[in-house]
């Protein structure tokens, strides 16, 4: 019988009308957009489990960790934050970035309505009271990645304290070393909130247990590749969507186990599509949960999803860090060169993704691209001129879809991809 987490709601100041209602809804869709796909692989069951208790067991699970062991709840919006450090220190990692229009009327009471909608959902999801997960955090820590979300800490550090590191643009010298000494900057942030010293046996446990979790996920990724595809993009892009939530050991265990289950479909040549089917591949801003809405309008035309390049995607879990220095300073110097091969468009120049996207396009064998935008995201609409240039020379068909979290445009960007899926065969 499912556990009444009421009485946890209620003690975290949520409002449990509205929240009843966000569930009730993720309720309806969840099973419409992922219990009705055929031949999912049974390590699935696992992720709809948390997805269906997803305001309740990881919260109620980090709130005991929390009682047990005083560590500290970090709330996070970006992969440049280093996960490593806040587990080396006892603390808890979360991602709170937001998937859903759920909550911007509640952003709109007190921000712009014309943001980006990843930002406007969390916005929201804050000022509304609407997730448990904002709710049992410590501090946040923001970064200086994009403008809106620059000037988005000002505000939400008046309701929640808010730590911000700040990301340089490029990747020079210069900026490394800004990079490094941010990452120290926030180790101090950390050893304060915790009450503890790094050690380098510590900070070398968080990388292990940070870049087995990248290891989970690449095996995933690499299973995708596949013809036919052993799992269907909407399944993959939960589990990538999951590793910002569940607690990281189990995770990565249950990860691995799936990706079993994969590559043993793989070597039996099972796919949950037909080996002709429209092959796509994702690059853009990131797809949080419960933003399903590409994925669902390939894969109900006919195509699949074979992989994402975006943060919700392999910028999340594409390079390690490396584990063997044996110094504080060390490690901190790997983790920022982990950190700074991720190429998000924040970045000038950002060369390294148009190479990245082509490498995974031809090892996925796509047929095509769809570059994904979150509307107002100027860093990925304006990067995707290079893009398209790019991916043309190298014979990539691409088509770049530009949308926020509502449903309206659904029925335009359905004929849009059947087009192109038509185009491409
Ligand atoms: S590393 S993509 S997680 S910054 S989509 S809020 S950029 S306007 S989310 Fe991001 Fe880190 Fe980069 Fe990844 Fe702004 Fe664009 Fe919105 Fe974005």
């Amino acid at each position: 019988m499912a556990v009444d987490r009421h009485p946890l709601w209620k003690s975290l100041g949520i409002d449990l009308e509205r929240n009843d209602e966000f569930l009730g809804m993720l309720g309806v869709v969840y099973p419409e957009v992922y219990l009705s796909q055929p031949n999912r692989p049974k390590g699935m069951a696992y992720f709809d489990e948390v997805t269906f208790d997803i305001h309740g067991a990881p919260i109620q699970e980090m709130l005991d960790e929390k009682e047990r062991t005083g560590a500290q709840i970090v709330g996070t919006f970006c992969i440049y934050v280093p996960d490593e450090i806040i587990l080396a220190l006892g603390g808890i990692p979360v991602g709170l970035c937001g998937g859903s229009a759920y909550s911007f009327p509640d952003a709109d009471t007190m921000m712009p309505r014309n943001i980006c909608p990843l930002i406007r959902s969390y916005v929201g999801f804050k000022v509304g009271k609407l997730s448990p997960f904002f709710e049992c955090c410590d501090f946040l820590v923001g970064e200086t990645t994009c403008d809106a979300k620059k000037k988005t800490w000002e505000i939400l550090d008046d309701l929640q304290p808010t730590y911000v590191m700040e990301l340089p643009q490029r990747k020079d010298e210069i900026d490394r070393g800004l990079w490094r000494e941010e990452i120290a900057r926030f180790i101090e942030k950390m050893e304060e909130a915790s009450g503890k010293k790094i050690t380098v046996d510590a900070l070398k446990d968080g990388i292990r247990r940070v870049n087995a979790k990248r290891r989970a996920l690449k095996r995933l990724y690499e299973a995708r590749k596949a013809v036919p595809a052993p799992i269907s993009g909407k399944d993959a892009l939960l589990v990538s969507q999951l590793a910002f939530y569940d607690q990281i050991d189990r995770f990565t265990e249950k990860v691995n186990a799936l990706s079993d289950e994969l590559e043993a479909r793989v070597r039996d040549g099972v796919g949950v599509v037909a080996k002709d089917a429209p092959r796509l591949f994702i690059s853009g801003t990131p797809q949080v949960i419960p933003n399903w809405k590409i994925h669902h309008v390939v894969e109900s035309s006919g195509g699949i999803v074979v992989g994402e390049e975006t943060c919700t995607g392999i910028r999340y879990f594409n390079d390690l860090v490396d584990e063997s220095p044996d110094t504080v300073d060390g490690l901190i110097d790997a983790l920022a060169s982990r950190s700074l091969s991720i190429n998000c468009s924040c970045f000038t120049p950002n060369d390294d993704r148009i190479q990245q996207v082509i490498e995974w396009v031809k090892a996925s064998r796509a047929d095509g691209v769809i570059y994904y935008v979150l509307q107002f995201c100027h860093a990925y609409n304006v990067e995707y001129v290079k893009m398209e240039r790019a991916l043309r020379e190298a014979g990539i068909p691409v088509l770049k879809i530009e949308s926020d979290y509502g449903d309206e445009d659904v029925g335009q960007i359905k004929t849009r991809i059947e087009a192109f899926m038509e185009q491409i065969a």
